[in-house]
């Protein structure tokens, strides 16, 4: 499998720092930030700050130390945000296009501060 990365997407250009945004926690491979058309009081995104376009991508691609700094950054940030309690959380990732995926740079959607549905049937 083989995944082409477009470097002019829209979270590249905020890693670049050539758009603005609303950092909540920055490591040396990871970036979270409030997404800008929150769905819920908490809506964060989390994303590397390597070139992957899917989360298929980056698991199948990205070096562990890439792939353990993401997941601890995700276990940080809900501590954080306070959704690591009874009340929880909805994470996804969209891939491509039955997955609607807008933006193609791998992205955690981090949902919580109201219940958020059933969304499986
Ligand atoms: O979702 C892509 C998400 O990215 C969507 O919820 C809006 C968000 N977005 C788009 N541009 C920005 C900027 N500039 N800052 C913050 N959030 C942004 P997807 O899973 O690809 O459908």
């Amino acid at each position: 499998m083989s995944w082409t990365y477009d470097p002019t997407n829209v979270f590249a250009r905020i890693l670049r720092g050539e758009i603005p945004n609303k950092t909540v926690m920055e490591t040396p491979h990871t970036l979270v930030f409030h997404d800008i058309n929150p769905q819920a009081p908490v809506h964060v995104l989390v994303i590397p700050k390597g070139a992957y376009v899917s989360l298929d991508h980056f698991s199948a691609e990205a070096p562990e130390e890439e792939i353990v700094d993401f997941h601890r950054t995700v276990a940080k940030v809900c501590a954080i945000l306070g959704l690591s309690g009874e009340e929880g959380f909805r994470a996804i990732a969209n891939a491509g296009m039955n997955g609607h995926q807008e933006v193609p740079h791998f992205h955690l959607h981090i949902l919580g501060g109201r219940p958020l549905g059933r969304m499986l049937e």
